[in-house]
């Protein structure tokens, strides 16, 4: 009998599953929208907002589960053959976070399919609000924070990141603040992967969050081997020293395999939708996370999300923690005993960390349309045709167009601000701050050079790069400007290795097509797989594979056609280089020459446009 796999996404908008064969090829997705298949929660974009100037923004905890029994309802009118599939997961938008009630254990213990998920949990929370990501209400929150941790740096060095308002520990700390009562009646507090993890078992558990959104909180302190727990000063800053042991039970205890199987499928789906009551669950994780299992990033290739704000993931093996981004564990990552002394009984463990990396910048599309809109009538192909006619050819091009295009207070630089451009005028060395370039076309140039040196030199750093050559070796682009070929070029040129996209083979066609499948709730079931696999494996190889290893194995299951070169032919513009992965852009060696030579006053120049931006 053919076996499935089903992942979850519970986004900002929307809760989306994802059905995957046992190959994992995705066969089909259904979602339900917030907004529209619920509008008695009178949400926008899924979110309500708090008073005016607050900087609350929140979702009604009470949406996500009607949400939940709305979603397997889809499944049932969809006919997905639910009784074969062997596994489940989930993945949930980060740092938010789900207050439990003193009664949710016992509520979750003796749900019913007579009734409603939401009529029997009424009473299982101990807060209706689940603050979004999209929160900012808890600035003094956060200097308090970073402060009694001993800084910025310090508070990155022991959890991965700085500060930020909508991480969890300054949201608890203000819902401790503003709700002391409410805070004292929490049993559990969960992250929304592991809200979702919880809904799926109902077997009266509150599961443990996943180590790797965890490191999402500000609270998860991810020093060495020692240091790896729930951090003792962050703690007693959020509950003072008589509340940290209690806050510390309230958070629970947290997965660091995120294939060990932690529970079956509650019953209630079993009876009213027709699981099977064999189908495991292995825990949820963070959005981000899942987006860079969706990839498998290898060590030394970086996802560029290309969005109204863009993200940058890149994988490494070296914790490298600033405060400038986001430091995480790999969310996939197993500890195997390497060895067992029957005598001694010591265990060794078998330890090669992973990590990876995440940088948000909120200036992404946002800037480019404005440069759009400004010099191009809102016409991307004018846009560019810009581009194109103006790519750098020579050392010092670059030089003549500097731009840095921070309309919204930026989060890398911190809080850089404003339009600061700058070009050669009188000398042929310096370059002076001028308010618009002679040719204003090559603004279209501008932007994307500043936006992709920018990711670059600071993927560079982190992966430890001497010199001027790229050690990036592949770059993965997504989102919706990553359909745009001229911002994949420059991307190319600057990281110097190639740009690859995820296509999927439609049967239907015989072809390969963009692959417009979600990135979140298919790693969500790629995880589910591979704990499945490790969970039935017979060998003790297999028990222990690791993700990459596992996905590659079902990647070669599903490949449809040896990419020979009558298969490029026939398969038109694609560039196949993989099994479901396409080149989209390729570097030109004189023009990554030129970028690479670059970075250095293009580091020197965006100095000197933040201390003018802080003027
Ligand atoms: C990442 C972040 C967002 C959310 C989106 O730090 O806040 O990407 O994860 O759901």
């Amino acid at each position: 009998m053919e076996c499935f796999f089903l992942g979850l996404d519970s986004s900002t908008q929307a809760l989306k599953a994802s059905l995957l064969e046992s190959n994992l090829n995705v066969k089909s997705e259904i979602e339900v929208r917030f907004d529209q298949d619920l509008p008695q929660y009178g949400t926008k974009g899924g979110t309500l907002l708090g008073p005016s100037g607050s900087g609350i923004v929140y979702s009604p905890v009470m949406q996500l589960v009607e949400a939940i029994d709305l979603l397997f309802d889809r499944m049932k009118e969809a006919q997905w053959p639910v009784e074969s599939i062997k596994g489940v997961s989930a993945a949930g938008q980060q740092h938010a976070s789900v207050y439990w009630s003193l009664e949710a254990e016992n509520l979750l213990a003796k749900i019913n399919t007579n009734q409603s998920l939401a009529a029997q949990l009424e009473e299982a929370f101990s807060r209706q609000e689940i603050p979004n990501w999209q929160d900012s209400s808890t600035i003094e929150e956060c200097k308090q924070l970073e402060e009694v941790v001993g800084g910025p740096s310090i508070l990155a060095r022991r959890t991965g990141s700085r500060a930020h308002t909508r991480f969890t520990a300054p949201q608890i700390m203000r819902f401790k603040r503003s709700e002391p009562e409410a805070y004292e009646k929490t049993s559990r507090i969960s992250l929304v992967s592991s809200f979702i993890t919880t809904m799926l078992c109902l077997d009266g558990a509150i599961k443990g969050i996943d180590e790797s959104d965890a490191c999402g909180m500000n609270i998860w302190n991810m020093e060495e081997e020692e240091g790896r727990g729930w951090d003792p000063l962050v703690l007693e800053a959020i509950a003072g020293k008589e509340g940290s042991s209690a806050l510390k039970k309230k958070l629970g205890r947290v997965e660091s395999d995120g294939g060990r199987i932690i529970g079956q499928i509650g019953e209630y789906f079993v009876r009213k939708h027709g699981f099977s009551k064999d189908c495991i669950v292995c825990p949820g994780t963070g959005d981000n996370p899942a987006t860079f299992l969706a990839f498998t990033l290898k060590e030394s290739e970086a996802l560029i999300s290309l969005g109204t704000s863009d993200t940058v993931l890149v994988s490494t093996s070296t914790y490298t923690p600033d405060p400038e981004y986001h430091a995480f564990f790999h969310p996939a990552q197993i500890v195997k005993p390497a060895r067992q002394d029957k005598v001694n009984k010591i265990h060794s463990i078998e330890k090669q960390m992973r990590y990876f990396n995440m940088l948000v910048y909120k200036n992404g599309s946002l800037a480019r349309e404005y440069v759009r809109d400004e010099y191009f009538d809102s016409s991307w192909d004018a846009f560019n045709a810009a581009v194109e006619a103006n790519r750098s050819k020579k050392a010092g091009d670059t030089l003549d167009r500097t731009g840095f295009y921070w309309l919204k207070p930026d989060i890398i630089p911190a809080n850089a601000l404003g339009i600061h451009k700058y070009s050669r005028e009188t000398s042929v060395t310096i370059a002076e701050k001028v308010l618009d370039f002679k040719d204003r076309s090559t603004n279209a140039i501008a932007i994307l050079e500043s936006q992709m040196i920018s990711y670059r030199s600071r993927v560079s750093a982190i992966l430890g790069e001497v010199g001027s050559s790229s050690s990036v070796r592949r770059v993965y682009a997504t989102g919706g400007a990553a359909s745009n070929p001229s911002i994949c070029n420059v991307m190319a040129d600057v990281f110097n290795c190639n740009v690859c996209k995820p296509v999927s083979f439609d049967v239907v066609t015989s072809a390969w097509k963009n692959a417009n499948w979600n990135a979140c709730s298919v790693a969500a079931a790629y995880k589910a797989a591979w704990a499945w696999h490790r969970h039935v494996a017979s060998d003790e190889e297999q028990k222990w594979v690791d993700f990459d290893t596992f996905i590659q194995q079902c990647r070669r299951r599903r490949q449809h056609r040896r990419l020979t070169t009558a298969d490029k032919e026939t398969n038109g513009s694609l560039d196949m280089v993989e099994e479901d992965l396409a080149i989209v852009a390729r570097p030109d060696e004189i023009r990554a020459e030129v970028y690479s030579n670059s970075i250095q006053w293009w580091k020197t120049l965006e100095e000197r446009a933040l201390e003018e931006s802080r003027q």
